[in-house]
Parts: structure tokens; C-alpha cells; sequence
């Protein structure tokens, strides 16, 4: 019974794994080493390149929940969410931050420096009411070598999306980890298709000085259901067949009714009055 037990266990987590087009939705590695800052102004940082690991940073809070969207119709500072619900037509600005959190002073820049660092975002491809997009950070000497995170986003009906290519892929950030903040275009920024952005920036110096904000947008196509628009011409009644039995309610059958009539519009007044009478108006 044991083995059998253990064997099932075995089987649930290979069906997990090898479940083809389920993106997960969260920060991964989710059990990576994390740190914290021991007060708003001392954060020692780690003593290698490791990206997004701070979980109570002062600017950002959990930087492992790195990746966050919102309306783009929101120009306001903040609004971003894990979670969006959207609609058709939709534009969604999307953020990615950025953070090797080496510390520069403990073990020197060159140890602190991340090498071909590179960012992923993705979107799904299928047409479904659920999404996962996702943003990945990669550098040959980072630990983990690549973290990971998404924004889910759900639509009263099946949608698909795609990367605004007409938007700007914009990086904000402090020149030299000094002095004002500035946005420009990410350098290498890519769109491989319609989902994907792809950037190689290069060397990623460690500390928060060098923080940066990764932005870009989507659009949402959704399934608009149809108006039903209800028939203006009101139906035909078919006149009842005398020969159906329990056709009509009354007693003789419709003879006896549309004899007392004579001509169409007669006619036509008795199918009215067999209604109202079958219909008790
Ligand atoms: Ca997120």
C-alpha cells in the first residue's frame, strides 16, 4: 500500500511537470535565498549576483513579484497589479523591475557585475478567458541564473495578445547609478514576434543605484459576443385545424367559431378571439 502510495505521488508530480501550455502563475525559483533590508537605509546586500531577491526592498517592497501590470490609460504614478481583469481592445502597460542585488562594496565591482544579462517577457499565444504573462531576468553569473515572474490577467470571454509594436520598449533608470531618474528606449530591445521581447543588456552593475524600471504594452483582442436584436414583426398565428383534436378551447371546434365571420378580416378577428380565449385575455 505504501509503495503504491508512493508511486501515485510519483505520478501526479510527473503530470505536473510535463502538462504541456500551463503557464504557472507566481515568482520563481520560489525557494530561492532571499534577503532583507534591516532598516530602510541598510540593505547589505549579497556577497554575489543574484537578481530580485530583497523582500522587503525600500522602493519596491518584494522585489521577487517583479513583474506587475495596469491599465494604460492609467498615467498616474502606482496602480499596477499582479492580477488584471481586461477587455476588449484593452491597452496594458506592463513593468518589469530590475535589481541585482550584489553589493558592490562587500566584494568589488567586478564580482558584482552582472555579465550578458538578458530579459525575456512573454504572452501567451492561445485564445483563452485566462493569461499568463511572464518576465524572466537571465545572466551567465547570476544564482539562480534566471528568476521569473507574472502578471494573470482574465476577460469575461476568450481573448488574445499581443505586444504593442508602435510602443515604446523604455527603461528608466539613473545614469551611473547617480542623479535624476531618466526613460529612454532599452537598448537591444526586440520583438521576436508578437509575444515575445527579447533584450541583451549587457553588463548589470550590482546594487541599488543601478535598479531599473523595464516597460512596455499589450493589447487585448476579446471575443465581442453578438447582440441578439429580438424580431420586430410579431409571429403569424396558423389559424387551428379543425381536425386536431384539443386544438382549440372551445367547444365546436373552429367552425362553429368562424362562421359566425365572414371575409378575411373576419377571419382574422376570430383567430384573434380563439387566442384570447386560449390565452384567458
Ligand atoms: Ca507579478
Amino acid at each position: 500500500m505504501r509503495m503504491k502510495l508512493a508511486l501515485t505521488s510519483l505520478l501526479s508530480a510527473v503530470a505536473i511537470v510535463v502538462m504541456p501550455g500551463i503557464a504557472l502563475a507566481g515568482f520563481a525559483p520560489a525557494d530561492r535565498a532571499t534577503l532583507q533590508c534591516i532598516s530602510p537605509t541598510n540593505c547589505p546586500g549579497a556577497s554575489y549576483v543574484t537578481f530580485n531577491s530583497f523582500t522587503n526592498a525600500p522602493n519596491y517592497g518584494d522585489e521577487r513579484a517583479f513583474f506587475d501590470a495596469k491599465d494604460a490609460s492609467i498615467t498616474s504614478p502606482g496602480g499596477f497589479q499582479d492580477k488584471l481583469t481586461v477587455t476588449h481592445g484593452q491597452r496594458i502597460f506592463m513593468r518589469v523591475y530590475v535589481h541585482n542585488n550584489a553589493n558592490e562594496s562587500a566584494i568589488g565591482q567586478a564580482a558584482a557585475t552582472a555579465k550578458n544579462t538578458r530579459i525575456q517577457a512573454l504572452l501567451e499565444t492561445n485564445k483563452k478567458t485566462s493569461h499568463v504573462a511572464s518576465a524572466a531576468i537571465t545572466a551567465d553569473n547570476a544564482n539562480p541564473a534566471t528568476v521569473s515572474d507574472t502578471v494573470e490577467l482574465t476577460g469575461a470571454n476568450p481573448f488574445t495578445m499581443v505586444f504593442d509594436r508602435n510602443a515604446p520598449v523604455n527603461v528608466t533608470y539613473r545614469p551611473n547609478g547617480t542623479g535624476d531618474w531618466v526613460t529612454r528606449p532599452l537598448p537591444g530591445a526586440t520583438f521576436a514576434n508578437d509575444q515575445t521581447i527579447n533584450a541583451n543588456v549587457g553588463d548589470w552593475r550590482g546594487c541599488f543605484e543601478f535598479g531599473a524600471l523595464i516597460t512596455f504594452t499589450a493589447i487585448v483582442s476579446m471575443d465581442v459576443p453578438k447582440i441578439e436584436v429580438p424580431p420586430q414583426i410579431p409571429p403569424t398565428p396558423t389559424p387551428p385545424s379543425a381536425g386536431k383534436p384539443g386544438a382549440l378551447p372551445v367547444t365546436g371546434g373552429a367552425g362553429s367559431v368562424l362562421g359566425v365571420f365572414t371575409g378575411v378580416s373576419a377571419a382574422a378577428g376570430a383567430v384573434h378571439y380563439l387566442w384570447g380565449r386560449r390565452f384567458g385575455q
